[in-house]
């Protein structure tokens, strides 16, 4: 892996969300990443990060405790992870924080930064906004000022796509540069798999099998995803696959049941890995209101599948209508599906956008996208700890 060379490897703290989440995955993959560079990782949240699986001697994750109190209807969260940012950065000595998602993590970051500077330490900060810290839940009224705050003290902002930063800009007075780096994908893990049988074990033959992966969250648009693929396969024979769990999933399985299509639509939960499964998919739908980035989409295409999905956010940054998968606007549902149902009835081009799409995700590569963090972090740092490279 190509990486920068720094005059002593860094200690950074990352600050992420542990659930299933895109931004918690991008986390999770770039600290591993790093720690196998040599830096010292330290993840700090509430519980061990989903992709956390590995043991790597650089890598370390300290439990945020709750403190539970008869007075507090709801405890206060972001107290509790400043006092653990806190007490890490003191203990391992930390160069630096890097907070995944705004809300409240970037607010914590501020918070411990001071205290640490009140006791003699010098810590930095890079925020990286994923999406509805920005483009949903961030710009709440109640909100909104907090993360203003917060993105204006941090020493380094990024956003993962050229749209989530335009919204930054629109929406917060944010003074600040906002840096575009983009989701990556670690291509060594995610490819095309061919595990005998799994393919038949959802999808009898002659059928194309979709697939839809998320944290089935009201902005995903479950019920376009099944709209659409009924609409599919009112055309062709097709099978679908829903992978992942969220406040959605009853009420789609709700909607198989009463369309009875139950034999033909399989929720199969939260699955790793979910490359295998994304590999013996035919198309990936995504229809959500807004995507930042859309990480499934890259995943699923760095697997060799085309994705159709909204022609929303940063979705279209990615996506290359026609070339590696469709962009279906709200006004032209009816298009898309027809546009996808000539995709999935024709081997030859179906093929040609599965090889574009693999070509699209390797330009995503983990390995070209990491040595960005780390110029970001020797820009933080300056003079503290130099790139020597
Ligand atoms: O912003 C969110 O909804 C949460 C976040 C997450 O933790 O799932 O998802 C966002 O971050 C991902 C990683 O950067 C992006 O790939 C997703 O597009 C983005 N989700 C949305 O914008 C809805």
């Amino acid at each position: 892996m190509h990486t920068m060379n720094f005059e002593r490897p860094l200690r950074i703290g990352m600050v992420c969300y542990p659930t299933y989440g895109g931004s918690g995955v991008l986390a999770t993959e770039l600290g591993k990443a790093l720690a196998l560079q040599g830096h010292s990782v330290h993840f700090i949240s509430n519980t061990q990060p989903a992709r956390l699986d590995v043991f790597l001697e650089n890598l370390y994750f300290h439990e945020v405790s709750m403190v539970h109190y008869p007075l507090f209807e709801y405890s206060p969260y972001v107290l509790a992870l400043t006092g653990k940012m806190v007490e890490v950065a003191r203990e391992q000595q930390l160069d630096l924080f890097h907070v995944h998602y705004a809300i409240p993590h970037a607010t914590a970051a501020h918070l411990a930064k001071e205290i640490l500077a009140s006791q003699g330490q010098q810590i930095r900060v890079v925020t990286t906004l994923h999406g509805t810290d920005i483009t949903l839940v961030g710009k709440d009224p109640n909100y909104a000022p907090v993360v203003s705050f917060a993105i204006q003290k941090s020493d380094v902002v990024t956003a993962v796509s050229e749209y989530l930063r335009g919204e930054t800009l629109r929406y917060f007075d944010c003074r600040k540069e906002v840096m575009v780096v983009p989701n990556f994908v670690d291509l060594l893990r995610f490819k095309p798999f061919a595990r005998a049988g799994l393919r038949e074990r959802f999808c009898p033959a002659g059928h194309r099998l979709l697939v839809h992966v998320s944290n089935f969250r009201r902005v995903k648009r479950i019920d376009r995803v099944l709209e659409w693929y009924r609409a599919i396969a009112s055309f062709i024979p097709a099978t679908l696959l829903m992978v992942g769990d969220g406040p959605e999933l009853p009420k789609a399985e709700q909607t198989i049941k009463e369309w009875g299509m139950q034999s033909k639509v399989h929720f199969v939960g939260r699955q790793d890995p979910v490359e295998e499964l994304c590999s013996v998919a035919d198309l990936m739908l995504l229809p959500s209101e807004t995507e930042s980035f859309g990480l499934a989409a890259l995943e699923a295409m760095a697997c060799g599948v085309p994705v159709m999905a909204s022609q929303a956010g940063g979705l279209t940054e990615l996506i290359q209508d026609g070339v590696n998968g469709f962009l279906v606007s709200d006004e032209e549902q009816a298009r898309g599906v027809q546009r996808a149902v000539d995709l999935l009835n024709n081997t030859e081009i179906l093929d040609q956008f599965r090889r574009a799409a693999l070509h699209r995700a390797s330009q995503y590569n983990i390995t070209q996208i990491m040595p960005h963090y780390e110029g970001l972090y020797a820009g933080a740092l300056g003079r503290g700890i130099r790139e020597i490279s």
